[in-house]
């Protein structure tokens, strides 16, 4: 759905649910040219905000409750602010995680009434969770706290919401993007320090591309949070707070202490943290091939070492480096959802069509195709 026929959609079941309309937000879905597991590591991410948001009206209720519908699901939820108030439906968690993060924070949240629906695409990877949080915590910043809540503090929110309320103990690449992103422009973030710098993204000659696998990745209760172990482990082992500050001569030092499972997690992690740097470089420097070339490095140790791959993302990067593309990868948590492609404009046309035959021929089904528009985050939607 266009973001334009979302916010007509999501105004119409708005004023017929609840009457006088609210004020309309929106948060970004977002991509990561590189840096995957890293950002819970202290370590870099080069994310962006993308043109697909979480979108919500909301207008106090002067009620004692919150009042949520959300069009996608077709579902509606009513909760209290209280701890013990937490809805059942995982979707209005996200909701509540927020408000229940600001008031911990000794902000302010009042009970409202909400219509949203997204156009993030669920389970591919593009952080649609992130998106709703950032919307939530945006809005409530703007509606209660006369946004005397700090943008940092509004990411931490969405984060600290994850964690405690939707059981994914993420790092903060998501909640960053969506709240700081900005048009036109990919930001290298530095997580353990939260500095962050912009940096210009129109790779000319390039497109990026995505290719939704279409299987779909959930992060709650799964292989994610054991991977964020292996590394607390290790950095435990190695006397360091987190695998930012090791070195591969330390882990190497130390390879017989440890399970050789965590060994390749935190070899993966140690090559990701330099390959970071190296792709800022190389952007600066106009050098696409080196970052295509670091993207296949980082789908190779994603999928032997850290082992967040699956086939069909496998797959995906095979067909890829099979037409030529500069470069792919899995992108985000991995175990489903999309790669991220670097494809020279004179390639795309026939990579989309090869790409989607090849695929169907083998699973029976064309992947979804996304072009990325590198765009804002958490905002007041007056479009
Ligand atoms: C998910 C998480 F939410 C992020 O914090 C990050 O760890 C990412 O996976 C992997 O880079 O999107």
């Amino acid at each position: 759905m266009t973001t334009k026929d979302m916010k007509e959609k999501i105004q119409q079941i708005f004023k017929e649910k609840f009457g006088e309309p609210g004020t309309l937000y929106a948060s970004a879905g977002r991509i990561n040219l590189i840096g995957e597991h890293t950002d819970y590591n202290g370590g870099f991410v080069f994310p962006g905000a993308i043109d697909k948001v979480m979108m919500a009206e909301i207008r106090p209720n002067g009620l004692d409750k919150v009042r949520a519908y959300s069009v996608d699901l077709e579902d509606y939820a009513e909760f209290g602010l209280n701890e013990e108030d937490a809805p059942t439906q995982s979707w209005a968690r996200y909701i509540f995680g927020v408000c229940r993060e600001i008031l911990k924070r000794g902000g302010q949240v009042k009970p409202f009434d909400t219509v949203f629906a997204g156009n993030v695409p669920l389970g591919a990877g593009l952080s649609s969770s992130a998106a709703l949080e950032s919307c939530f915590a945006f809005a409530l910043n703007d509606l209660f706290n006369g946004n005397s809540i700090d943008k940092f503090e509004l990411a931490k929110i969405g984060q600290s919401t994850e964690h405690n309320y939707c059981g994914v103990n993420c790092g903060i690449m998501d909640q960053f993007a969506s709240v700081f992103g900005k048009k036109g422009h990919l930001m290298r973030l530095d997580c353990r320090s939260l500095e962050h710098e912009y940096y210009p993204f129109d790779p000319e000659g390039y497109k990026l591309v995505l290719v939704d696998s279409r299987v779909k990745h959930e992060l709650a209760d799964s292989p994610y949070n054991r991977r964020r172990e292996s590394c607390e482990r290790v950095a435990k082992r190695l006397g360091v707070e987190t695998l930012r500050d090791a070195t591969m001569e330390a882990l190497n030092a130390a390879k017989s202490d440890i399970s050789a499972e965590d060994y390749f997690r935190a070899k993966f992690v140690l090559e990701e943290k330099d390959r970071v740097l190296a792709v800022c470089d190389a952007l600066v420097a106009g050098d696409y091939e080196t970052v295509g070339q670091k993207m296949y490095e980082t789908h190779r140790g994603l999928s032997k070492d850290y082992e967040v791959s699956c086939e069909e993302l496998d797959f995906l990067n095979d067909v890829a480096k099979d037409l030529g593309v500069t470069g792919s990868r899995i992108m985000g948590g991995g175990f489903g959802g999309c790669t991220i492609n670097l494809v020279k404009d004179e390639l795309h046309d026939k990579f989309v069509e090869e790409v989607k035959a090849r695929f169907n021929e083998k699973y029976g089904h064309e992947p979804n195709i996304y072009d990325v528009v590198i765009s804002d985050g958490a905002r007041r939607y007056e479009e």
